[in-house]
């Protein structure tokens, strides 16, 4: 039987790379983000290779998350695998100039959201006493840069929950690990420049970045490890990156 991997920020960048890969893998998929036609499009090109069923809600609202799952069709209801990857960044400003609206975003959808996913799936996986939760996390939640403070925050909360979790659920004997990516080059800095292309393609220029494609194939070899294996917490920058401000350019 395929097993259901649900997908949070499917729309894009590299939940939406993994979503192609496992389609191709033959993985029965749950797809979220809030761009609809984005989904549809999901489903189109994706709907011969697998069986997809997509999800339009925003991470942030707890209502909708819980509805969303318990709503799921019984074909979709058992998800196997759930990767918690929605999640963004908002600005680059220091502390004193920081826009309280975007640390409510950051914190709401990378943190707040990513627990409201987690609780509404898994019930049925401590149920079963299975299932796998990958959550997306980033070097920026191993380590803090001039400038990143909320962002890095969100992601270190990131990666203080994935550890509780793991050990809140090793006795039901669900996986949980994190996939921590340095620089990949995705729609991450258009928002985090709100719109700025000019800005946000800079962030990548001259050097070479991952691919959100890179990070779908390490996500894929998470999950296809044996069972008795867990990759607890992965690390994965770009050749050319060293920490989260040492990047060697013309690499
Ligand atoms: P993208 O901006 O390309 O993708 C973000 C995805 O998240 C989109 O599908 C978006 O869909 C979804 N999303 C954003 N906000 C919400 C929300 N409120 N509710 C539901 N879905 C939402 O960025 P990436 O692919 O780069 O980012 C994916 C994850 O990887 C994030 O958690 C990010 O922090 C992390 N990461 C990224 C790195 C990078 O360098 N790019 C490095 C390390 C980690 P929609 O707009 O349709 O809702
Ligand atoms: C995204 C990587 O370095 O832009 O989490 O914060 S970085």
């Amino acid at each position: 039987m395929s097993k259901t991997a649900l997908i949070t920020g499917a729309t894009s960048g590299i939940g939406k790379a993994t979503a192609e890969l496992f389609a191709k893998e033959g993985f029965k998929l749950i797809l979220c983000g809030r761009r609809q036609e984005r989904l549809d499009e999901l489903k189109e090109a994706l709907g011969e290779e697998t069986e997809i069923f997509t999800l339009n809600f925003d991470v942030r609202d707890r209502e909708a998350v819980f509805l969303a799952i318990e709503k799921l069709p019984d074909d979709f209801s058992r998800i196997d695998i759930l990767i918690n990857n929605a999640g963004n960044a908002h600005g680059l400003d220091p502390i004193d100039k920081g826009n309280p609206d975007d640390w409510e975003a950051m914190l709401d959808i990378n943190v707040k959201g990513l627990l409201y996913m987690s609780k509404a799936v898994l019930p049925q996986m401590v149920e079963r006493m299975s299932g796998h939760i990958i959550n997306i996390g980033s070097t920026a939640g191993k380590e803090v840069y001039p400038n990143g403070n909320v962002y890095c925050a969100s992601k270190h909360a990131v990666d203080a929950i994935n550890q509780g979790m793991r050990m809140d659920l090793n006795a039901y004997g669900i996986r949980v690990g994190a996939v921590n990516p340095g620089l990949v080059e995705t729609e991450f800095s258009d928002v985090r420049f709100k719109g700025d292309k000019e800005r946000a393609s800079n962030v990548y220029k001259g050097f070479q970045p991952l691919k959100p494609e890179d990070i779908a194939d390490i996500i894929h070899f998470v999950v296809t490890r044996p069972y008795h294996i867990n990759i607890a917490d992965l690390i994965v920058m770009p050749t050319a990156q060293a920490s989260s401000t040492i990047v060697k350019k013309n690499l």
